[in-house]
């Protein structure tokens, strides 16, 4: 069989509809070749957006900040800039990574594995803003509001998450509006977005234009509606908050064009990933070579929120081989071999795996 032959032979088993590819096209992946950055690209770090890109003109940008604080506030870009701005890395996953890869899949967004990316964020901690305004004692969480609007379920919405007044205290939480040294990039978020490191991509809101202090927990579309591990349609679930442990790893070898299967040649081969975890330290990464396990070597974390590297040196023997890696974390917790399913396709860490035939 040629190639195309073998492509549209995938297509058969496994049809995907003119809307998902849609979908697909517009919330990009990371190339995982691109796991041997630190720091990824700008341009190559994952995007999720549920609607429309909206345009906000940085010279009128403003923030407003209001519900139960003592002082309302409406800040101007250059307002919350004079705060104490730092620089941290931080890996970011959307909460769909790896979806397509379940049975049945889901339908929303397909993700493979590539909804990942380690990005230098600038920005001023969240909790240093909000004790400009109080928050008062009274209440329980802050709802973040974002300018994208559209429909849901049915349900029409702007897109608005909350988060717990103690989540926000967390000194790591912040207002960006820089991504690898530069203005942040309208697809990400221009000009001011939240970053909550250590969960999953939803929380960090996007186009950030309100902050609203309140009295009952936030019960939205995006937050109570969605985001949620449900194993039936009527399950309450789960809520999604960090990132479950993972490994990945760069595919060795070199690819066919356009099935992108992989072969190798014969010999030592040096197997490089990154893993991370949004709950503990990274401490163990095993590499599966034909269901053998064996320990990478690691390396340093790029950030206390962000990804480590991996390597380990295969000595490649001809034929199919099947690749594949996880990693553990310091509360123990480590990645399933077979599929964890639930309805929305959420923080499905399943182990990554590799075909590689070596020649
Ligand atoms: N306003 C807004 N913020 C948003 C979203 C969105 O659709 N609108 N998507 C969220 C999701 S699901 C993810 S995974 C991350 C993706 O951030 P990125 O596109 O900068 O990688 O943004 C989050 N913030
Ligand atoms: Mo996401």
């Amino acid at each position: 069989m040629d190639t195309l032959t073998r492509l549209q032979a995938m297509s058969d088993r496994d049809t995907y509809s003119t809307a998902e590819i849609a979908l697909s096209n517009r919330n990009k992946g990371m190339p995982l070749d691109l796991l041997r950055h630190d720091i990824t690209p700008v341009g190559a770090h994952y995007t999720l957006t549920h609607f429309d890109i909206p345009f906000l003109d940085p010279e009128t940008y403003r923030l407003e900040i209001g519900g139960l604080v003592d002082a309302p506030l409406s800040l101007a870009l250059g307002d919350i800039q004079a705060g104490s701005a730092k620089t941290v890395a931080v890996t970011l996953e959307c909460a769909g990574n790896g979806r397509s890869r379940l049975d049945p899949r889901p339908t929303n967004m397909p993700w493979g594995l590539e909804a990942i990316g380690t990005a230098e964020w600038t920005g001023v901690p969240l909790h240093e803003v909000m004790a400009l305004a109080g928050i008062r004692p009274q209440a329980v969480e802050l709802v973040f509001s974002a300018p994208d609007e559209g429909t849901q379920k049915g349900i029409r919405h702007y897109y608005q998450r909350s988060l717990a007044i103690a989540e926000c205290q967390r000194h790591e939480v912040m207002l960006a509006w820089a991504m690898n040294g530069r203005p942040l990039e309208p697809q990400h978020g221009a000009p001011l977005r939240l970053i909550v490191p250590g969960w999953y991509g939803m929380a960090s809101v996007k186009w950030l234009t309100g902050i609203e202090a309140v009295a009952e927990p936030f019960m939205g579309p995006q937050q109570a509606g969605s985001y949620n591990i449900r194993k039936s349609p009527d399950d309450p679930g789960e809520r999604i908050t960090r990132i479950r442990v993972r490994a990945l790893m760069t595919p060795p070898g070199r690819p066919d064009f356009p099935t992108l299967e992989r072969t190798a040649d014969a010999g030592p081969t040096r197997l490089f990933g990154r893993a991370w975890s949004g709950e503990a330290t990274v401490e163990q990464v095993e590499v599966g070579i034909d269901g053998d396990w064996h320990e990478a070597v690691l390396g340093e974390q790029v950030g206390d929120f962000a990804w480590r590297s991996w390597s380990f040196l295969w000595q490649a023997t001809p034929g199919e081989h099947e690749l594949s890696c996880r990693a553990a974390d310091a509360l123990g917790r480590s990645q399933p071999l077979e599929q964890d399913w639930n309805e929305g396709g959420y923080c499905n860490n399943m182990v990554q795996t590799i075909r590689v035939r070596v020649e």
